[in-house]
């Protein structure tokens, strides 16, 4: 409950802050995109992990406003990077189930659009498959309803949950995101990346993008291009950093 109370202030005490996460064309090294990731730096207790607050959050349905803030800091941190003159990149926001499931998801949405200035259409949004698969019908609905204002929709951590591959035909989904458990067992696994060449051949299929997370080793990205995997994300590729830390990040590749 103390917890809970710390958190709760944290939105107003702007104890939270976002860290962007470089996606990458693993083939040239370009940046494509950028993830948003939470982070809360508390006075007392330091930077506290998102495993531990986020299902907090969620919980208590503090997720709401923190989402809410987060769209909105993804959006005006993708747009002062434009000003700035980098490339337009996408700015991928994770959506939490609970967020995904409010009515007013979409008018959220298209306030930090609006508010900000950000391109519509460089918005992706990252879910996971649990969230959608709890009412698939409706979760179409709503996903129609972000797709048609030119929003990207992402499953996050794909493998690990359950969709039905029927369901999943039908969901308006442009990316899957290659759990990075399954990168990882491209070296350390006995299927030696069996799971993430049959994610591949599935997003073949259904037409859809696929980005491998969790590349850590040189290995791995080899493995994923030969297999035709063309982005990428990671800490071999770039580990999630502050705005600022920006800079150094792109001179350093370039
Ligand atoms: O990058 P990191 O290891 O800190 O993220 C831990 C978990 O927190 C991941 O599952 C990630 O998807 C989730 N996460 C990070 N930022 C956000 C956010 O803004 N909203 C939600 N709902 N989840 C987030
Ligand atoms: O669930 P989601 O994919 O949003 O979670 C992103 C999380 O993964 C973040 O916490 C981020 O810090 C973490 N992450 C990003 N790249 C790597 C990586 O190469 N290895 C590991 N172990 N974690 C990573
Ligand atoms: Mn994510
Ligand atoms: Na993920």
């Amino acid at each position: 409950l103390e917890m809970e109370n710390k958190l709760r202030k944290a939105l107003d005490n702007q104890e939270l802050l976002l860290h962007y996460q470089p996606q990458v064309d693993m083939a040239s090294g370009a940046i494509i995109g950028m993830e948003a990731l939470l982070r809360w730096q508390h006075p007392v207790m330091g930077l506290v992990s998102p495993g531990k607050f986020i299902p907090l959050a969620e919980e208590t349905g503090l997720i709401l406003p923190i989402g809410k803030w987060v769209l909105q800091e993804a959006c005006r941190q993708a747009v002062l990077w434009q000003q700035a003159g980098y490339p337009a990149w996408t700015m991928a926001v994770n959506i939490s189930a609970k967020q995904f499931w409010q009515a007013d998801l979409v008018d959220t949405i298209g306030q930090a659009l609006e508010e900000s200035g950000f391109d519509s259409g460089l918005l992706e949004l990252e879910i996971t498959e649990s969230a959608i698969m709890q009412d698939a019908e409706k979760a179409i609905d709503t996903m129609l309803r972000i797709r048609e204002r030119g929003i990207k929709l992402a499953i996050d951590d794909f493998g690990t949950g359950y969709s039905s591959l029927s369901c999943l035909r039908r969901f308006p989904l442009s990316k899957l995101k290659i759990d990075r458990s399954f990168t990882n067992d491209i070296l350390d696994g006995e299927d030696r990346g069996a799971i993430a060449e049959g994610i591949m051949a599935l997003a073949r299929t259904l037409k859809l993008d696929v980005i491998a997370e969790g590349i850590e080793k040189a290995e791995q990205m080899e493995f994923l291009l030969a297999k035709g995997c063309t982005e990428g994300q990671g800490f071999h590729l770039g580990r999630p950093m502050p705005a600022e830390g920006l800079a150094d990040y792109y001179l350093q590749k370039v």
